[in-house]
């Protein structure tokens, strides 16, 4: 199927606001059935989270936090200080996968979106091949010595992510997207972004089947409000250089 192999021209920057240190607390909304969302743009298990809220038309608002700098009241939402938190009325909810999963149970937001058919055997496929991008991933971010042998690591983690996909076009076999497929979509769009980062040839071959669902991916309607790779490559660069730049 030729759109398998079409990649569609990347979107550009949608630069937003991340409240750091010395910030005001925002106003929140009122009610209980108001959804506030605590993320970072630039957190891969956030961008799970927005995937899932926007792939089920469900209304919410953003706050984002800049990791590197926190807010003082930051500590009041979340004590164990990570995003993605997500908050409705007193309530709060930590941990993406968990976050996402309970999304996908909510009530539409009068958009009448189909659920994500959450599928078990299909989102334990998606950590496993996840679990060989992060290690590597983490590395390169963190240490620039050792750039070849991990983008060559991550290049093998996305060549075989995409072997795996076989011939379906979503994991797990599936002919719709699926939650198994938000949850992994941040991770890769990093990976993509990694080569403009390190100044190398980008790592996924446009002939692998991967190519195939990151297009698929990129036509999916929620993924417009992700993370872009090219965002996801300048912030990256920022933090190697030990600057991290939330305004990318
Ligand atoms: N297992 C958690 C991981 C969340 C996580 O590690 N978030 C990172 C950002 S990518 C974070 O908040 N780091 C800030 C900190 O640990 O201080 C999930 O899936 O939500």
């Amino acid at each position: 199927c030729s759109s398998l192999t079409k990649k569609p021209p990347l979107p550009t920057s949608n630069m937003v606001y991340h409240y750091k240190t010395g910030d005001a607390r925002p106003e929140l909304p009122a009610g209980e059935d108001a959804l506030v969302l605590f993320e970072s743009k630039f957190c891969p298990f956030c961008q799970r989270v927005v995937l899932a809220l926007n792939q089920r038309g469900i209304p919410y608002q953003s706050v984002y936090i800049n990791l590197s700098a926190k807010p003082e009241w930051f500590a009041e939402i979340n004590p164990g200080g990570k995003v993605p938190v997500l908050m409705m009325g007193s309530q709060r909810l930590v941990d993406s996968l968990m976050i996402c999963r309970y999304v996908d149970e909510l009530p539409s937001g009068g958009v009448s979106e189909a659920q994500l058919c959450s599928n078990a055997d299909a989102e334990r496929l998606a950590l496993a091949w996840l679990g060989e991008f992060f290690p590597p991933m983490h590395d390169l971010m963190t240490r620039p010595d050792e750039a070849p042998e991990k983008l060559e690591q991550v290049t093998a983690a996305m060549r075989q992510f995409g072997e795996r996909l076989g011939p379906k076009p979503f994991i797990g076999g599936a002919q719709t997207v699926g939650l198994a497929d938000l949850i992994a979509y941040p991770a890769v769009a990093i990976a993509t972004g990694l080569a403009g980062v390190l100044d190398c040839p980008e790592p996924a071959a446009s002939d692998t089947a991967l190519a195939g669902w990151l297009a698929e991916m990129q036509a999916v309607k929620a993924t417009s409000a992700a993370t872009k790779p090219v965002e996801w490559g300048a912030f990256l660069k920022s933090l190697r250089a030990g600057n991290p730049d939330y305004s990318v």
